[in-house]
């Protein structure tokens, strides 16, 4: 069933890919609904996020992450030296919501006590889809010059890896201060995930370094790709050698294929359109599945093409947003798969690994992730459809039934990522993921609520890890 939206779908501008998929191009705005679909859950997620906000900035010190079981705090990229990853990760958020307060102190420690000048080294990928990409959607925020400033500092520190590559594909780990590139073994959603961030930087001050920085590296993979235009796992970035032939679109890979597709959808680039339609229109032919009337898709060997497993991570419900924001039937025909797994599978939330065959897990625990209403939120916003926001408030609920942690009055202290979601009540652990407070309730309270910064257009973009840079009012 639809709702009465009125947007416009991108499908009435749809080209036709190489292999007859049909794809399609970025459309115009469209219009807002006059309200929120369900305004009583965007006020219940709305006070969920700001207590488990305060109680980060009242457990958490200084540190990157909350733990609210044990109200401690700890540091995701390097142990003793924290940037207050969750603060940066929740101003989009806090943007959003109108919590402002909380937004403006969050860009003065931005502005004012943020230094990137850290001896340690950083994973490349997370540095730039969560801090870069969180800082950026700051910016457009804010519009704080001092906010781009953190933002292109930080990227000049992190540019080494992909500059002092003989390949053009980065390094895994970069020392901020140093600029010392260590991790010549990468995946493929370590190397291809920047290209949005990087090019909404070359925009912003007029430098192409950034941009042409990743899309090197897109291309470097692009050109190692097999007979059967698919590509591996992981790869020596200094002589470019496969190390693992799987092709998947599980992790380590999977947003790799995203911002191929992200590269046009964002930034307009042919390069990119074109080498996702060559990489998804084989992978989608060779590695489709269909297990008990649904769709799933295999992992398979790059040069065979023969299938090495049918295991599917709960990270790669990604793709159902990327496949319908791109024209692709595929793209709610997965989402339904995953809607079936949670509900035949006697789910609550959904398990990190699952056998499409028996819906049985594979990994139980669910590290507070976001794929799911991620998805969701993109057919959603692409197509109108109510079942998504359906199925994002059932998810929404579950989370609250089984990740939130509370004090002895009820009160809610945080959310935390589960270790067994098989067991009831579901087993807890003990971590707020930072990426929760960017992605799942950003995506949450949009899908619910009316939020007067937000266009709904569908050619609003979020990047890989929420943060939005396009589509902010
Ligand atoms: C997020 O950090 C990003 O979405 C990333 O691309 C992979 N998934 C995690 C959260 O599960």
């Amino acid at each position: 069933m639809s709702t009465n939206l009125s947007r416009r779908a991108f499908l009435g501008s749809a080209a036709v890919g190489a292999a007859g998929l049909a794809f399609a191009r970025p459309g115009g705005a469209a219009a807002a609904p006059a309200k929120g679909l369900r305004p009583d859950l965007a006020e219940d997620c709305r006070n969920e996020f700001l207590a488990t906000y305060h109680s980060y900035l009242t457990y958490a010190g200084n540190h990157d992450e909350l733990h609210p079981v044990s109200r401690t705090g700890s540091d995701f990229f390097a142990s003793g030296h924290p940037v207050r990853l969750t603060l940066i990760e929740s101003l989009g958020t806090l943007y959003l919501m109108e919590a402002d307060d909380e937004f403006h102190d969050g860009i003065d420690f931005v502005v004012n006590d943020l230094s990137f000048d850290i001896d340690a080294n950083f994973q490349v990928f997370e540095t730039i889809i969560r801090l870069e990409g969180g800082l950026l959607s700051a910016y457009h925020a804010s519009r704080n010059p001092g906010v781009l400033a953190k933002a292109r500092d930080l990227a000049d520190r992190v540019l080494p890896a992909f500059t002092q590559s003989p390949t053009g594909m980065p390094w895994r780990f970069v020392n901020l201060h140093s600029g010392a590139v260590s991790g010549s073994s990468n995946v493929l959603a370590e190397i291809g995930t920047c290209v949005t961030e990087f090019g909404d930087l070359s925009r912003l001050t007029g430098d192409p370094k950034y941009v042409n920085a990743a899309k090197a590296a897109q291309q470097a993979v692009f050109q190692r790709r097999s007979a059967l235009d698919l590509v591996g796992t992981q790869i020596d970035i200094t002589t470019g050698a496969w190390l693992n032939s799987t092709s998947t679109i599980n992790p380590p890979v999977d947003s790799f294929f995203e911002y191929l597709w992200e590269g046009f959808f964002f930034l307009g680039d042919r390069d990119d359109l074109a080498m996702f339609r060559t990489l998804i229109n084989s992978f989608l032919q060779r590695q489709s599945i269909t297990v008990n009337k649904r769709l799933w898709f295999s992992s398979n060997n790059k040069d065979t093409g023969l299938p090495t497993s049918s295991n599917q991570s709960e990270l790669a419900a990604f793709a159902a947003g990327m496949l319908g924001q791109s024209g692709l039937k595929q793209g709610a025909e997965y989402h339904d798969s995953w809607a079936d797994a949670l509900h035949e599978g006697g789910y609550r939330i959904l398990p990190e690994g699952l056998d499409p065959a028996t819906l049985g897990a594979t990994s139980r625990g669910n590290q507070l992730r976001p794929e799911y209403v991620d998805s969701a939120f993109t057919l959603w916003l692409t197509n109108g459809h109510r079942v998504y926001v359906d199925r994002a408030a059932e998810y929404y609920e579950n989370q609250r039934a089984t990740c939130r942690v509370a004090d002895a009055n009820g009160n809610t202290i945080g959310y935390t990522i589960l270790t067994d979601v098989t067991t009831r009540p579901e087993t807890q652990g003990d971590l707020t993921s930072a990426y929760w407070c960017a992605e799942n309730m950003k995506y949450y309270y949009l899908i619910f609520g009316r939020s007067p910064r937000f266009s709904y257009a569908p050619d609003a973009y979020l990047t890989t890890e929420g943060a939005v840079l396009r589509g902010l009012l």
